[in-house]
């Protein structure tokens, strides 16, 4: 799979700078204030290199299973994640910023799938990012897993840098398992952090999250922030989205046939002001 790359939206100055307008009737100053605020590259998932793969953007789809392809957008095309099973293992479909099967080791996934999935991708901004918004669609293929464990579907998004010491070595982030596990080969840890569970009615889910609601058949606009301690954005290198169509499909928990639909992905940075 192809690593995305973050796509330079807007660009209007690189750094602070005091200009100086002298003209012949006016002496004035002016501060001019920098804007740099990346979007995520092809966030409205109109441009594909197959009906597979959104441009920018990694998917779980490999030589054995098929778990994103396109789909009607709102408007144009959107990016449909389907959970279905291989080799008698359940699979959620992924759609996510950063790379697929980096290793080329596929059977990796089979013991430990999220060892498969390499996220972030470097990004710079000098705006602050408040979160992200996106329009989604979610039908499960049946309501609950077992007992009283609903089929849910999931967003996190992390800001990530290096571990200290560690910033030469080629950046490794696996994220964790819905158990809430770090992957031992992470060389990297989430700064700011926020995760969603996404369901068709209101409740709780395993974890005890509060889930947020979907529609399973019409257009629902989403917005998930990060909570900064200190209201400050920290530090930090590298951006991570990712979807999944089973929230809990790292341990092959979920149920075949459920299906995220996603477009007009985007970052929600702070007001100028
Ligand atoms: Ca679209």
């Amino acid at each position: 799979m192809k690593s995305g790359y973050i796509w330079i939206a807007v660009l209007f100055f690189s750094a602070t700078s005091s200009v100086s307008l002298r003209g012949a009737f006016t002496a004035r100053s002016c501060n001019v204030r920098p804007v740099y605020e990346p979007q995520i590259m092809n966030g409205n998932l109109e441009e594909w290199t197959n009906n597979k793969t959104p441009v920018g953007w990694s998917t779980a789809n490999n030589t054995f299973v098929t778990t994103t392809t396109r789909a009607n957008g709102n408007p144009g095309y959107a990016a449909q994640i389907k959970t279905t099973s291989t080799l008698g293992k359940i699979a959620s479909g992924a759609l996510f910023l950063g790379d697929f099967n980096r290793r080329n080791n596929i059977l990796a996934g089979l013991t430990d799938p999220i060892s498969l999935t390499f996220f972030g991708l470097p990004f710079k901004t000098s705006g602050k990012i408040l979160g992200i918004q996106f329009d989604a669609v979610y039908t499960p293929g049946k309501e609950f897993i077992s007992g009283n464990d609903r089929e849910l579907g999931f967003c996190s998004i992390e800001l990530l840098k290096p571990k200290p010491g560690r910033e030469k070595e080629e950046f490794v982030y696996h994220g964790n398992t819905s158990a809430g596990v770090y992957h031992k080969d992470n060389m990297a840890y989430p700064v700011a952090q926020k995760r969603i569970l996404i369901g068709n009615s209101e409740g709780t889910a395993w974890n005890g999250y509060k889930i947020t609601v979907v529609s399973n058949t019409t257009w629902t606009t989403v917005q998930m922030l990060f909570d900064y301690p200190n209201g400050e954005m920290p530090d930090f290198t590298h951006f991570h989205v990712v979807f999944a169509s089973s929230a809990q499909g790292d341990t092959f928990r979920g149920v075949k046939g459920s299906t995220l639909t996603l477009d007009n992905i985007r970052i929600i940075y702070e007001e100028e002001k």
